[in-house]
């Protein structure tokens, strides 16, 4: 695929990719989406190998939430990552003083990349993992996602079957292993935690099961900070069989700057014929009840779109 390759909205997208109409077409998991200066920005998982062994990273961009770009690779294995070669998964991304600061799992262990640009090219900043598999016992150290509170503290979250969080230090590749703390209390934890807040509610959210089951699906938790404690809400995304669309699992969620508008995005098999290695990546609505609760997702065949850009701050 040419690394600026640009494929349209739902409307016409069905006819060149899969019925389904996935928003970004091929093979793409574990999407981490959010908005940085006027563009909208998707990092994720190239898929369609066995094993999940792919080595590299590419980036998408839009201006609608409709209309897909893919900027190309912006971070190789072995090439740019001195510590690792193999299984290069979920990715995540934050912007901060002009700089996109970029997570990565490589080998079951997170590294950190930064770039001066969304769509890279990315340096990848320690010459070693940022949480080593080493370090940590308890499933797998994967699946990297990145939160800055309402008083601008940067906190990262990862981890398999054990969840864990720690704040930042200000150079965003780094953190006191004393101040890492395990995520307690939420149910069926498998992996992809994400955290947002909104109206002073911390919205922690994960997956459940595993990604090459058809009911790999997404759970939730509320709290009152982004340690909980945690009171389980119960799963927001799951199969449509009635649609075909299986697996639905490793999202992330996006709010657009300055509105109340919300955005889950997140993987399920390809359509018609994929399973838990070839996946694809596509975008749904999220919206809240009035009482706070997350409405369970409508899984859609089209995706969405197109909606305003971003403004950028
Ligand atoms: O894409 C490889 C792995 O599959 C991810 O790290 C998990 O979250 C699951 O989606």
């Amino acid at each position: 695929m040419g690394s600026t390759e640009t494929f349209p909205g739902a409307a016409s997208r069905s006819a060149q990719t899969s019925p389904g109409g996935a928003v970004l077409p091929g093979y793409y998991a574990d999407p981490n989406i959010l908005a940085i200066g006027d563009r909208y920005y998707v990092y994720a998982t190239t898929d369609g190998y066995e094993g999940w062994g792919g080595t590299h990273f590419e980036v998408w961009e839009s201006p609608d939430l409709a209309s897909w770009t893919n900027r190309g690779t912006i971070l190789t294995l072995g090439t740019d990552v001195p510590w690792a070669s193999a299984h290069a998964w979920a990715p995540a991304a934050i912007e901060r003083d002009g700089k996109t600061y970029f997570y990565f799992t490589a080998e079951q262990s997170v590294g950190v990349a930064v770039a001066d640009s969304p769509v890279g090219p990315f340096r990848e900043m320690l010459g070693r993992p940022l949480v080593d598999k080493a370090d940590y016992g308890d499933g797998q150290q994967i699946d990297p996602a990145v939160f800055v509170d309402t008083d601008g503290q940067h906190y990262l979250l990862w981890g398999n079957t054990t969840g864990y969080v720690v704040p930042l230090d200000d150079t965003m590749a780094g953190f006191d292993p004393a101040a890492v703390r395990v995520v307690e209390g939420i149910d069926d934890f498998r992996e992809a935690l994400f955290l947002v807040e909104r109206h002073g509610t911390y919205y922690l959210s994960w997956s459940v099961d595993d990604t090459r089951s058809e009911d790999y699906r997404v759970a939730y938790a509320t709290g009152p900070s982004v340690y909980g404690p945690w009171t389980n809400r119960g799963v927001i995304l799951s199969k449509d069989l009635e649609q075909g669309i299986r697996g639905t699992g490793h999202h992330s969620i996006l709010q657009v700057p300055g509105t109340d508008e919300w955005y889950v995005a997140y993987h399920r098999f390809a359509i018609p014929d994929g399973d838990g290695t070839h996946r694809e990546t596509t975008i749904d609505r999220l919206e809240f009840d009035d009482d706070g609760s997350i409405r369970t997702v409508v899984p859609t065949l089209g995706g969405v779109g197109p909606v305003p850009a971003p403004r950028a701050g």
